[in-house]
Order: structure tokens, then sequence, then C-alpha cells
């Protein structure tokens, strides 16, 4: 297993994430301190300098795991279940674009927010058969560009349906393409699973990207999350994945950085010996 720390490519309302102009130097110090990859938000993937991205990130030998995608829904409010066709529309574009992006990373695209939830104005029958279709057309786009999709629960505070593993499974199973799994992000778990370890074996082999965040939404390490106690049951399940701390930059990003090494990077090398 490895370990990515999430970083925004654009300022954002999303608060556990971290935007810092200086993308150069933010990689240079999360290399120092032992990260072997950075985990993008991104919102407009068309206005990022590829080029220059993957010079920075191979100078310091991170790779990117993983692409989020939720800004676009939190900052233009575009996604897949809105009333108006035309939204929905550019909602398919800008993750068609997530993918192109990704392709340059082997990275997974991560659909969370961008996926849309009920609107007081369709029924929620039709709203979910808009998100099925929206994520057919996706899984298909990603299949032949040999990119895999990763469905985000999200806790009920958030968004109005597919907040637990098994609304993931549900929404899996309607699409029906193989090359979409499971992101488990352990903040959202904390809330809405009976059992967190019981919840990720359940993903089974759909889980293909975890977001560590203690319970407070803090580095891991400042709340009652049992990090040993899901490393070990990730380490049962064999899995190959990242591990990726999506935390708020408190009290600052460095410590938030720092203090998440300190409590991951021992649990992760008991899995690396074993
Ligand atoms: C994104 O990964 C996430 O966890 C959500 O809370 C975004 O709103
Ligand atoms: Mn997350």
């Amino acid at each position: 297993m490895k370990l990515s720390f999430v970083i925004s490519t654009q300022p954002t309302k999303f608060q556990a994430i971290t935007f810092d102009p200086n993308f150069e130097a933010n990689a240079a110090h999360l290399a120092s301190l032992g990260y072997d990859g950075i985990e993008l938000g991104v919102r407009e993937p068309d206005k990022l300098d590829v080029a220059n991205l993957r010079r920075t990130l191979a100078q310091h030998h991170l790779s990117v795991p993983a692409i989020g995608t939720g800004q676009v829904f939190l900052e233009e409010q575009l996604s897949f279940t809105d009333p108006d066709a035309a939204v929905r529309e550019r909602a398919l574009a800008r993750v068609k674009a997530h993918i192109a992006l990704a392709t340059h990373f082997d990275a997974i695209v991560i659909i969370g927010l961008i996926r849309g939830q009920t609107f007081p104005t369709v029924a929620r029958e039709q709203a979910y058969a808009w998100m099925v279709d929206a994520l057919q057309d996706v899984a298909r786009t990603a299949r032949a560009q040999n990119i895999r999709l990763a469905i985000e629960p999200i806790n009920r505070y958030e968004t109005d349906w597919v907040n637990d593993v098994a609304g993931a499974h549900a929404l899996i199973d309607a699409i029906g393409a193989d090359n979409v799994g499971i992101l488990f992000d352990t903040f959202h778990a904390n809330i809405e699973e009976p059992n967190i370890e019981a919840s990720l074996r359940a993903c089974g082999a759909r889980l293909f990207h975890i977001h560590l965040a203690d319970s407070n939404r803090w580095y891991p390490g400042a709340g009652h999350t049992n990090f040993a106690s899901i490393l070990a049951t990730l380490r049962a399940m064999d899995y190959a994945g990242w591990v990726s701390a999506e935390i708020l930059p408190k009290p600052d990003m460095k410590h938030a950085a720092a203090e998440t090494i300190r409590t991951m990077k021992p649990l992760l090398s008991q899995s690396a010996d074993r």
C-alpha cells in the first residue's frame, strides 16, 4: 500500500483539501516527508499544464493515484441529475475531460458529488436513472482508455443517496461495468457505516481506493478512528491500492501532512513486511 496526500489544483470551497498556488513547493515538501504520491482535486482539467505537472511530479518521484471531480459540483453545480439537460451534458463532458487527464497518470477518476442527488422538481427514480445512464456512458469512455472509476459513498449531510457501501454496490450493479469500483472514505464511513472493518470487507474486489481522515476529518491520530485495525483489515483483504489523506489542513497543511505520516508510516510498513 502506498500513501498520498490530496491537493487541489485550484482554489475551492471544499475544506478538506489544501490549495497552495506553489504546487512545486508542496510536492517537494510531501516527497521529503515520505509521501509516494499526490491525489489531485481538479475542477477544470483543460486548464492544467500537464507537461509541467508531470515534470514536477517526476522530479520528486511522486505518482498521481487518483483525480477528484467533486469541485465541479461544489463550485459550478454541474451534475448528472440536474433537471436541465444542458447542465447534465456539461457534467458529462467535464468528467470525460477528467478521464483524458487521468490517462497521463494512470489515475483512478473519483465519482463523488458530481454524480448528483435528488431535486425537488424531479422524481427520485428519474434522477437515479439519469445518474445510471451518465455513469454507463462515462464507464464506456473510461474503459476505452483503460481508466477505472471509483464511486465514493458520501455522508448524508453532503448528499441524499449513495451514502454507504451498500448504496455504492447497488449503483455499480445498475451501471454494470467492471471498471467501476468503490472509494472508501474513513470520514464518511465513521458517520454512515455500522462497522468500518466489516464495511471495508463488504467492498470486496470492488475496493479501488481509500481516503483517510480521522473521525473529526483532521489528520489520522487526531480523532478516535482505529487506523491500526483498518490497515490490518486492508492487509487481510490483500488490498494493493493507495491510501490517500483527504483532511482539513489543521492546524495547517504542513503539520497535518507530517502528523499523517507519523501515524500511518509504521502501520503501512507493517503491511510491506507481511
Ligand atoms: C470528496 O472526496 C469527499 O470526501 C466529499 O466530502 C466531498 O464533498
Ligand atoms: Mn473523500
